[in-house]
């Protein structure tokens, strides 16, 4: 049984081994798996379902998520298809990430993955809009998960745009896919790309059905919209090693507090503080802070954040 389903690719990583040429090490990313991994290690009941080659980087892939204690009994092993990956390259104006995905394993995935999963004991499904860009059929299932639910489950859709997959395509398919979740993560820089507004209330208003809509504010913080409540949380200033999966974290301490019925301050909070963390290292999915100081400072008192 898995409380959180997160559906998507899981990549191999190349990452330059410290300032050595031409030397990398090899670690896994892909968005809704760091989501899974963070939820893992939280102690929640998850599985990721997606699928890999039958090589070396899926075995990789499959071992690193064991090692959260990610449930991978549903992945497809894929013999006809490669594991996907990306390799980091370091530029003094950020990481460039350069993909090796078309026509790897998980972009022949589709809705029959969705018809196949028993989601019954499922109470969150996490997706993001990477997974739309990798194929029509991909596509195809990313509505399939989004399509009117029976089931008692929430859906979270953070909206990832990644210019580079969605070259060809046309990227505003991600605002129905977004409107038709019940929790949404953007970033404001993408809501601005996307639809001409990062600022909240209009973004509000282009997405009026999910119960939940965050976007996030970069080093500022995120501002959650609820119902009537509009409700902002500043971020902790921490010095950035490395941003890549930060948004990942920031979804899974949101979602975490947000299944133990946390409230909205500590809900942002918990994704803050996650995301902290992510940020100063390499790593995608990196260690949490201490728990003693994470207790303290969703505690705290508002002049502690501002
Ligand atoms: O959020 C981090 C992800 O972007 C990274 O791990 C790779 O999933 C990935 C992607 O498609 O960009």
């Amino acid at each position: 049984r898995a409380d959180v389903v997160c559906l998507g690719e899981s990549l191999a990583v190349f990452v330059p081994d410290g300032h050595q040429a031409r030397r990398y090490l090899l670690t896994v990313g892909g968005a809704e798996s760091n989501v899974a991994c963070h939820l893992a290690r939280a102690g929640l009941p998850v599985r990721w379902v997606g699928a890999v080659g039958a090589d070396d980087l899926g075995e990789a892939v499959l071992a690193h998520l064991r090692s959260f204690g990610v449930d991978v009994t549903d992945v497809r092993i894929d013999p006809e298809r490669p594991t996907g990956l990306y390799v980091k390259e370091p530029h003094a104006d950020g990481s460039r990430m350069r993909y090796y995905r078309r026509g790897s394993a998980a972009s022949a995935l589709g809705p029959d993955l969705l018809a196949a999963l028993d989601l019954s004991a499922t109470r969150l499904v996490h997706l993001t809009g990477i997974t739309a860009a990798l194929s029509p059929s991909c596509h195809a299932l990313s509505r399939a998960a989004l399509a009117p639910r029976s089931g008692g489950h929430l859906v979270s859709f953070d909206v990832n745009w990644r210019p580079v997959l969605w070259r060809d395509q046309d990227a505003r398919v991600l605002t129905e896919l977004a409107n038709a979740a019940d929790v949404v993560f953007v970033g404001e820089d993408e809501a601005e790309a996307l639809w001409g507004t990062g600022d909240p209330e209009r973004v509000r208003e282009l997405l009026p059905a999910p119960t939940t809509l965050v976007v996030k504010q970069g080093a500022r913080g995120a501002t959650l919209v609820e119902g009537d409540a509009l409700v902002f949380q500043p971020a902790l200033a921490v010095d950035v090693v490395e941003p890549v999966g930060a948004g990942d974290a920031f979804a899974a301490g949101f979602l975490a507090a947000t299944l133990a019925g946390a409230e909205p301050t500590r809900r942002l909070r918990a994704g803050h503080l996650l995301a902290a963390a992510t940020l100063c290292s390499h790593e995608d999915v990196a260690e949490p802070l201490p728990a003693d100081l994470v207790a303290d400072l969703l505690a705290a008192d508002e002049t502690t954040w501002a």
